[in-house]
């Protein structure tokens, strides 16, 4: 062979590789009616009966727009959508038993292209969406031009849902009229109890970590989804969270987990439940845990905590199954002599829910339950946490209070020494905590 027929095979399989690489390519992803923030990253969330437009810009593999006007006129453009299995089969998303395809339309914008889904009676999770964009010759049937794109999208079982955190066997769920008791719970799956004492018995037959069942729960007639997920604690030890879907928006106010108040533990701690943290009206409330030592009430020494929540629907959300955001502050308040020195410290900043916020091993915070809502607006739709439930644990030396934030401003019973929402400057203590600005008192920018 030689060298100029070697270069001339080197040329053509370089080529042949170019038109390999150089194939049409799918991006810029936007939704319409389905909720993409407030942090992206996350897969899209779309919701069950509610139609969802996905709009897609298509270039060919020479960079102009997928288009019709960009190919030769016996070219035929196909643009498809559809929900794909690990097989990358089609599955059916409208409960039919019939596998769906989205056909996407070409916009006025060359190489703009959209489709609007719509899935109904499928069980709530994250699935895999396939987008094909092929063009053929119309005569022959060759291929020109394609391209695929896989976008992971969570498909909601309705516009309301509640998570509870970390789940466990013994524990009663009651939502509304409904009840039921966690038998045991595990990987191999669960047993529950169901009101009539009748057993249920739920496999993770597929090994997703899910195990979902369907109950009316609200009493509207229509079934709502129970599904236990797996997830992990902060010490990474697997841990199941509950979440409940539903079309019926009187879910989150049928969830009264507000029947247990508090218990002691062996450890001389007080565990108090279920408190709110955030309620649907866009209260937050704040929870003090008030030295009631013997040198805290000879006012020689106090350590005070104030959990306060953040402000701002960006901090109370919930995307998908993983991703719950329910954000505090924890303030940290140490006074000597009836308060006259002192400082105030941030000992922990960030989201609770399903955490075990553990401050000195003196405070225990856990994030435990969560209402979400989807809040319809013109084009883009968002979750908002409507109710947020905790449960505090502190010991018996200490009280705990709650408080509105404004009522926190106001009531001096709950500062040591001074309040400093009232007094600016404090000759001994050395303060680094903006108070007005975490209580939403300063001229907010940042609040709701
Ligand atoms: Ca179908
Ligand atoms: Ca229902």
């Amino acid at each position: 062979m030689g060298w100029k027929k070697l270069v001339g095979l080197v040329g053509v399989f370089l080529m042949a590789m170019a038109v390999f690489v150089a194939a049409a390519t799918i991006s810029n992803v936007v939704w319409e009616n389905a909720i993409t923030e407030p942090d992206v990253g996350y897969a899209a969330d779309i919701i069950e009966g509610q139609p969802a437009t996905i709009n897609i810009t298509i270039l060919k593999s020479d960079g102009q727009p997928f288009a019709p006007a960009n190919f030769p006129p016996n070219t035929t453009l196909t643009v498809r959508g559809r929900f794909v299995d690990e097989y990358g089969n089609a599955i059916d998303m409208t409960g039919d038993g019939v596998p769906d395809i989205w056909n996407f339309t070409n916009t006025s914008t060359p190489g703009l292209w959209t489709a609007t889904i719509n899935v109904s009676n499928v069980q709530p999770g994250m699935y895999t969406f396939e987008i094909s964009a092929v063009a053929t010759n119309s005569t022959t049937g060759a291929i020109i031009d394609n391209a695929t794109l896989r976008e992971q999208i969570w498909v909601a079982g309705g516009p309301y849902w509640v998570a509870i955190a970390n789940v466990h066997d013994g524990q009663e769920i009651r939502i509304g009229s409904f009840n039921f008791t966690i038998t045991s719970l595990s990987d191999v799956g669960a047993i529950l109890t169901l009101p009539n004492l009748t057993a249920l018995t739920l496999t993770d037959n597929d090994h997703t970590g899910i195990l979902a069942f369907q109950r009316d729960v609200t009493g509207d007639g229509a079934s709502d989804w129970l599904m236990f997920i797996k997830s992990t604690d902060e010490d990474n030890n697997p841990v199941y969270n509950l979440y409940i879907y539903s079309k019926d928006a009187s879910l989150l106010d049928d969830f009264n987990q507000s029947t247990i108040d508090f218990y002691r533990t062996k450890g001389n701690m007080i565990v108090f439940t279920n408190r709110v943290f955030k309620d649907p009206n866009d209260n937050y409330k704040a929870w003090v845990a008030w030295d009631n030592s013997l040198l805290a009430k000879l006012g020689i020494k106090a350590v005070d905590y104030y959990i306060i929540p953040v402000r701002g629907r960006e901090h109370w959300w919930e995307r998908g199954a993983p991703a719950a955001h329910e954000d505090v502050k924890i303030i940290k308040r140490t006074t000597y002599l009836w308060g006259l020195f002192g400082n105030d410290k941030v000992v922990y900043e960030g989201n609770i829910f399903g955490k075990n916020v553990n401050i000195d091993n003196v405070l225990k915070v856990f994030g435990k339950f969560a209402g979400n809502n989807a809040l319809f607006d013109t084009r883009n739709w968002r979750w908002e946490i409507k109710k947020a439930m905790g449960d505090i644990t502190i010991p018996n030396d200490y009280d705990l209070q709650g408080r509105e934030l404004r009522d926190l401003a106001i009531d001096d019973d709950l500062w040591r020494g001074f309040n400093p929402l009232k007094t600016s400057k404090h000759g001994f203590f050395s303060e680094s905590v903006d108070w007005e600005n975490l209580l939403g008192l300063a001229n907010d920018s940042e609040g709701s």
